[in-house]
């Protein structure tokens, strides 16, 4: 899709009928006859997000590309490769619209270990949308409660939920289709070169519940993907066996390709995207997980680490790289 059609058929003219985001967040909405047709919009998004083209509508309905296969011969390990998963008709428009069109931070925020605070810059773009499920969104984007229906008090989330983009949750759909599993959440990372990176370590959290799903679509340059087992607990007898042997997995993710991590797999085994000097990587990726957080903690979690309160950045074509968003037009865009 070219920016211009994007700058010129959604971009501006939603912006101004965009509503504002005041402190009732909770009950805000965009009034229906304000609605754009073709994009998804809500007072939380900086900017609407356009639907899928039926050009990726249409080669979706081809997906999963393969069936998956299952990886599980290690303990605790479970789980199933689709490579690929996105057809390869269409797996380099879908990743060339994610990044024109979805709006990416740059988190900073401190950690606190003992009375040292120490700033993290997380080495990656990365943007979040979903609720947990004491929550959902109406239609509209109202956020009403999960068991009585209606509007969630004003204190439930200091963070401000967004619900999913169209395009994200017709890949959502299908991705519950072939996993056996609901998802309310989807983060998305953009890693821009081999210096953007994820470090070992466990989506395991417990407002995931036990043994959660996590389905990961890879977008863009091929990047390695490292499992490793978690260490295993000392023996607490001499004569106890020693731990089962593991061996690390290295998974060399290809654009369209998906990995599902069911089971004990995340009790278990950390995983990691590391570091990469030139080549594809500098081409840019785009990974995309789907989960389910089961208690409004997971929402507090994953906006405070995914959105922040940085700023806003965009894709620019032009320039080939992300930019920041100055709320109306990305930094050095033309009119
Ligand atoms: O980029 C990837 O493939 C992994 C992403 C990941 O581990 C995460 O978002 O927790």
């Amino acid at each position: 899709m070219s920016k211009k059609r994007t700058l010129d058929g959604f971009f501006k003219p939603a912006q101004s009928k965009k509503p504002k985001l005041g402190t009732d967040t909770e009950s805000a909405s965009i009034p229906e006859d304000t609605l754009p047709r073709d994009a998804s919009n809500h007072p939380t998004y900086p900017y609407p997000v356009p639907h899928f083209p039926t050009s990726i509508t249409d080669a979706l309905a081809f997906a999963p590309a393969t069936e998956g296969r299952a990886i599980n011969d290690q303990p605790d390990l479970d789980l199933v490769y689709f490579e690929p998963y996105i057809p390869k008709e269409v797996h380099k428009e879908l990743f060339k619209f994610l990044r024109q069109e979805l709006f990416f931070y740059r988190v900073q925020y401190t950690i606190k270990r003992g009375a040292a605070e120490t700033s993290i810059s997380t080495p990656r773009y990365t943007t979040v949308f979903g609720v947990d499920a004491s929550s959902y969104f109406s239609p509209t984007g109202v956020l009403l409660d999960a068991e009585s229906q209606r509007p969630i008090p004003k204190d439930r989330y200091t963070c401000h939920p967004r619900p999913l983009p169209q395009c994200l949750d017709a890949l959502r759909i299908l991705t519950e289709g072939s996993t056996d599993s609901t998802y309310n959440f989807c983060l998305v990372n953009y890693y821009a070169s081999g210096a953007d990176s994820i470090s070992y370590h466990s989506d395991d959290e417990r407002f995931l519940g036990p043994n959660p799903s996590i389905a990961s679509f890879s977008l863009g340059a091929k990047r390695d993907f490292y499992m490793k087992h978690k260490p295993f607990p000392p023996a607490k007898n001499p004569s106890d066996p020693p731990p089962p042997e593991t061996r690390q997995i290295k998974l060399a993710l290809a654009s369209g390709d998906m990995v599902l991590m069911r089971g004990s797999t995340q009790a278990n085994w950390l995983h990691s995207i590391p570091k990469r000097k030139g080549g594809e990587s500098e081409r840019g990726r785009i990974n995309i997980t789907f989960r389910k957080a089961m208690v409004r903690g997971g929402t507090e979690n994953y906006y405070r680490y995914n959105v922040g309160v940085g700023g806003v950045f965009g894709w620019d074509e032009g320039r080939g790289e992300m930019v920041p968003w100055e709320g109306g037009a990305k930094k050095g865009e033309k009119g």
